[in-house]
Formats: structure tokens, sequence, C-alpha cells
């Protein structure tokens, strides 16, 4: 029995070495997702507004904890909008296994956490500074927050999206953020998807690949607060940040048809395929590469990426370009034509225009008749096709439909839970069934009420092991003389 205790701490010990070792072997510009939050204002109800369309929807795509062989059963989306009185986040959660009927403390409901650090304080939780807010899409077990300072203000609104999938909807009011004036935010959001006896069955993180998003907000990421219609003239990293800039529906499936010819494996389809690595590259004109839509899409925006060396061999963007529609592969419809201007003189960044609606085409086309050095290169052609009723929304941004919050029956707020005080997380902590430590330590998956102490005891045991160890190889080295 001793050897098991010895050998379980052993591998205790080797785990947290290891968890150590994978956290300093992380760069800090790996740590994280990328998100770019976009302008708009949703009604918080429960109903999936037309406006969350505009966000960048992101998925959680880091398996923290729980069982693994349960990973995969669950996912979980976020989408976050912003405007200047408050954030707002929509949660889809897809889970076949949903529990919501546990007591709000046992920390045993499955549960979004939503992790805030308005400062940017960028270190341990334990010093209060940030904000983790726990949302379960039933009333009465969600805790506003859960750590951090109490909320300024808040919605909460639960239903389903179009597929039948739970949705959360909540708004923000930041305490001191504001966010008029804010460049970006530093937020993680965590799914908790919890079995029927209580055990966490999986743990799906955003940004915090580790687990540790409760304990440090430095596994979280900084996400950019866009501004509407603002165009960088340097360029995005990525397509989807070149989309949402001008806040479009960035369309992600070609399917390559034919083009004229490139230099060696720098043919017309690497226009196409989705890798701003590859590239279309040429030195004979007119250059051509044509690509077949899913289905027909209306064309509301163009996006075009530069390649691996722009930057150290100017003059390669296309200078007399066009880029055409067709629906029968022989009538062609230009849709945008320009010049080397589109682009800067940068290596892999996206440049993106909105256009006005056209189309709806199945065939896109790329032309180009010349460049500046003689040679021309493209390594990325994407266009957007966004939804009618986003784009409706947008130019009438006022048009808020008028929502009587009192018949709403999924939603909380501060003026709601004043009415049912027994819901708020102060309250339920004073009848004391449970504490923060006990509600964290469930879904974090820890069975034991505090993980500090056992931490201490493994470290001291660990320095008596090593003492008893090096002790006795002295004997044996003593009884081998
Ligand atoms: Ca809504
Ligand atoms: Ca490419």
């Amino acid at each position: 029995m001793k050897h098991l205790h010895t050998a379980a701490r052993r591998l205790t010990l080797i785990a947290l070495a290891s968890a150590l070792l994978l956290a300093l072997a992380v760069p800090a510009a790996a740590i994280g997702e990328n998100m770019g939050i976009s302008t708009g204002t949703p009604v918080i109800d429960g109903q999936v507004d037309l406006i969350w369309g505009r966000a960048d929807r992101q998925k959680l795509g880091y398996i923290t904890g729980g069982e693994k062989g349960k990973a995969g059963a669950s996912a979980a989306f976020v989408s976050v909008l912003w405007d200047n009185e408050a954030l707002y986040f929509l949660f889809e959660i897809v889970d076949d296994d949903l529990v919501l009927d546990q007591p709000a403390d046992s920390g045993k409901n499955d549960s979004i956490y939503l992790y805030i650090d308005e400062l940017g304080y960028f270190g341990p939780t334990s010093e209060g500074y940030q904000t983790v807010i726990s949302l379960t899409p039933a009333l009465g077990k969600s805790f506003y927050p859960l750590l951090g300072p109490a909320l300024r203000d808040y919605e909460m609104a639960f239903g389903q999206n179009e597929d039948g999938h739970p949705v959360i909807e909540f708004r923000y009011v930041p305490h001191t953020l504001v966010l008029s004036e804010t460049d970006e935010i530093l937020l993680d959001f965590q799914y908790n998807d919890m079995a029927k006896d209580g055990s966490l069955a999986c743990r799906l993180n955003w940004s915090d690949m580790l687990g540790e998003a409760f304990d440090d907000s430095s596994s979280w990421t900084f996400c950019k607060l866009r501004r509407s219609a603002s165009v960088s003239s340097s360029g995005y990293p990525t397509a989807q940040e070149a989309a949402s800039a001008i806040n479009r529906t960035l369309v992600t499936e070609y399917v390559f048809r034919e083009g004229s010819d490139g230099y060696g494996g720098e043919g017309p389809g690497n226009l196409w395929d989705g890798n701003v690595g590859t590239k279309f590259c040429t030195g004979s004109f007119p250059m051509e590469s044509i690509a077949m839509l899913r289905t027909r899409m209306v064309i509301d925006g163009i996006i075009m990426a530069t390649a691996n060396d722009n930057d150290p061999y100017n003059g390669r963007a296309p200078d007399d370009w066009k880029i055409e529609g067709s629906n029968d592969h022989k009538n062609w419809e230009t849709i945008l034509a320009g010049d080397e201007t589109f682009f800067k003189e940068v290596n892999y960044t996206y440049f993106s225009v909105p256009v006005e609606d056209a189309g709806p085409y199945r065939y896109l086309r790329f032309t180009n008749k010349s460049t500046k050095s003689g040679v021309c290169q493209v390594s990325e052609l994407l266009v957007c096709s966004t939804d009618a009723g986003v784009k409706e929304a947008e130019k009438h941004p006022q048009d808020v439909p008028v929502v009587d919050k009192d018949t709403l029956v999924n939603y909380e707020s501060p003026k709601r839970l004043s009415g049912t005080a027994a819901n708020t997380a102060p309250e339920s902590e004073a009848d004391g069934t449970g504490s923060p430590d006990a509600r964290t330590a469930e879904a974090n998956g820890d069975t034991t009420p505090g993980l500090l102490p056992v931490l201490i005891v493994c470290g001291v045991l660990a320095v008596i092991i090593a003492a008893l160890t090096v002790v006795k190889s002295r004997q044996r080295e003593k009884e081998d003389e």
C-alpha cells in the first residue's frame, strides 16, 4: 500500500513537472487564439439575432480536463460583439447529455465560464482583478460572478438556436473599462461538461491549453475591438479578420477548375487552397484562374493576400486585375477590377474591400494583365457572401426590435433576481450549501477540496523521498566498499 502511495505521489510530481515544462516550452505568442470583436447590439432574449452573424464565431477547441474518453461528446462555440455600453456574448452548446438540475452551488451543472480581465492584469486570478462568470442555461444556476467583484450590470437569457442546441446570450457592462476608448480586452471561455454522476466529463477552453484559465489570466487572449467601417490600410494576418473588418461573411470553400500556367509548384490552383503559404506566381500574362463555389452566391466582398516574399521582391502585386462572376462558365460579369494599390509590399497579408451585391454566381474568375516587376504573385483570393438580414441590420442599427423584458421567462438580470434573492450567489453562500472553492473544484475536475495543500504535501514528501534515496545509495556505496 505504501509503495502504491509513493508511486502515486511520484506520478503526480512527474505530471506537475511535465505541466511546468510544457508551460515554459510554449512561447507567449503561441498561447491563445485570434479573435476580432465587431460592433453590434443584440437583444438579450435567448433568440439568436441576425446581428450575431457579424461576429467572429469560434469553437472552444482545447480539451483541458475531464475523462478524455468522453471528449468529443460535447462542443461549444462563442461569439462576441460590443457597443459603447457593453460586451455581448453568445454561447452555443452542443451536448446531448445536459445536466442542469443539480443544486446551484454543487458545481455539478453544465456551465460556461466567461473569463474577463478588464485591466489586462495578465497574471494570477487570486488577486481578484479578474472576473469569472459562470453561466448555465437554466434559471437560478448561474453566478454573477463566480470570482471577482460584483457585476455592475448584466443580462442573461437562454433559448435554442435553429439547430435546437442551447444558447446563452449575456450582456456584460464593464466596471472601469471605457469600451469606446479601448483597443483590446483579455478574455477566455470555458465549457464544463458535467456527467450525470457529478464528475467532469469534459472541460473545453478557447485560449487556455493547459487548464490554467481559472487560476491565471496569462493563459487568456487579448481580443481586438473592431471599429465599424474602419478598414486597415495595412491589411490583416488572417482572411477571417479581413472579412470581419468589412463586416462581411467569408466564403471558405472553393473548387479550382482551370487556369494559365504558373512557375513550378506555383500554379493557378494555389489561389483558392486556403493556404497563404502557397501562391499563384508567373511571368506570363494575361494570367487566369477559375474556381467554382459550392452553390450560387451573392458576392459582397473581395479579399486577396500577398505571398511569402512581396516584401523583399517589390512590384509583384497584380497591377491590372479583374475578378468576374459567371453561372455558365462562358458569360462573365465584372465584380471588381483594380491595380496594385489594392496591396502593400508586405508578406502573407490579407486585404479586403466590400463590394455592391453582385450575382449570385457559381463561378469566379481572376485575371491579371501586368505587374510593375514583370512577375506576379497572389497567395489567396477569397470572396464574401453575407446574409441579407445581417446587412439590413447593419444599415439600420437603430431598428432594434422592442422586446418587453418582463415577458421573458428564461431571463436573468439584477432587477429580475432582486425579486428572487435565493438565486444570487452571495445568498447561496450564506446558506452554507457550498463555497466558491467547492464549485470551482468540481468544474475543474478536482475531487479534493483544494489543490494547494496537496501540492505542498507532495513537495515535502518529494524532498523526503529524495533525501532518503540519497542516504540509502550512500549506505549502499559504503557497504560496497
Ligand atoms: Ca437575442
Ligand atoms: Ca494559396
